[in-house]
């Protein structure tokens, strides 16, 4: 593993993308998560930080069948890729607020094009394992994990083959998944810890093993978390709400696991939407979980 202890140089990158979505909003997570006072908030925690400001779709683009808006979607993560990487270059630590979920489709491979082997932790209500043939209804965003696994849909995987080996993938949290997205993943061998084993295990547990599967032979932890993992009675401002979530301890929990275990490399933090949101409760709680991933202690 590279050394990533002490890790206290941080990059931020918006991108304000929300056509893989249903709903419109989620472009404007970053400016919701930015008025959360992140930076101030980084200052007080010591952390060298920069604001690389925000990537901002094209207007126009093709879609393709079963691939919605793929050519904007597509061009602007070309961008996010290039910064993720030239973050990663210098020894800081890529932050990307989202945005819809089809944003990790940039990060995820920069991080393996720097890093080698990479794990990923995805923590999310929802599976976002689907392709152009699996996915019922063409939005991008519920694409992104098959895409950096390897699965498809190839389009989104322009840089290469930088893809993260499913065996080091681990998803967190699922309560929405789509019967042939099911399989798909098992097929894959990405880990599921639904929400049904966090219940019945714990989330302590869950995360350590999550962290085992994700970090052992790998160079480094790729973390992408969907906000509406959180349950929606504390995360109010997502386009796709399943009730019966993470409660917010859970999901803070896993954020300080994941500090202390030293192998983050890189994270997203997505699917925020201000419109639907009730005085930015989404947005602060989403700045909180990225200052704990970071390091931020109660105590
Ligand atoms: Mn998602």
């Amino acid at each position: 593993m590279k050394n990533m202890k002490n890790m206290k140089k941080v990059d931020i990158i918006g991108i304000q993308m929300d056509l893989g979505a249903s709903k419109r909003g989620v472009n404007m997570g970053p400016a919701a998560i930015r008025h959360a006072d992140i930076f101030a908030k980084l200052d007080d925690m010591g952390i060298d930080w920069r604001d690389k400001g925000d990537i901002i779709p094209q207007m126009d683009g093709e879609s393709k069948p079963g691939l919605k808006h793929c050519g904007q979607i597509v061009e602007a993560n070309a961008r996010l890729y290039s910064e993720v990487l030239e973050s990663l270059k210098g020894g800081r630590m890529p932050i990307v607020l989202g945005g819809d979920h089809s944003v990790a489709a940039g990060s995820v491979p920069a991080a393996v094009r720097h890093l080698g082997a990479v794990g990923v932790i995805w923590i999310d209500a929802h599976g976002d394992f689907n392709n152009r043939q699996s996915s019922p209804s063409g939005n991008m965003h519920g694409m992104p994990f098959s895409a950096v696994c390897g699965c498809g849909p190839e389009e989104m995987m322009p840089y290469g083959p930088y893809f993260a080996d499913p065996r080091h993938a681990v998803q967190i949290g699922a309560r929405d998944v789509d019967a042939v997205e099911r399989q798909r993943l098992r097929e894959a061998g990405v880990t599921v810890f639904s929400i049904t084993e966090i219940d019945r295990m714990g989330l302590a547990h869950v995360v350590s093993r999550a962290i085992e599967i994700a970090g052992a032979g790998t160079q480094g932890i790729h973390v992408s978390f969907d906000i509406d993992a959180v349950t929606p009675d504390e995360a109010p401002g997502v386009g796709t709400p399943v009730h019966s979530g993470l409660t917010v301890r859970e999901a803070f929990l896993a954020m300080e696991m994941l500090y202390e275990c030293r192998q983050v490399c890189s994270m997203d933090m997505v699917e925020v939407n201000p419109i639907l949101d009730i005085q930015n409760k989404t947005g602060n709680l989403a700045c909180e979980l990225i200052l704990s991933l970071l390091g931020k202690t109660v105590f």
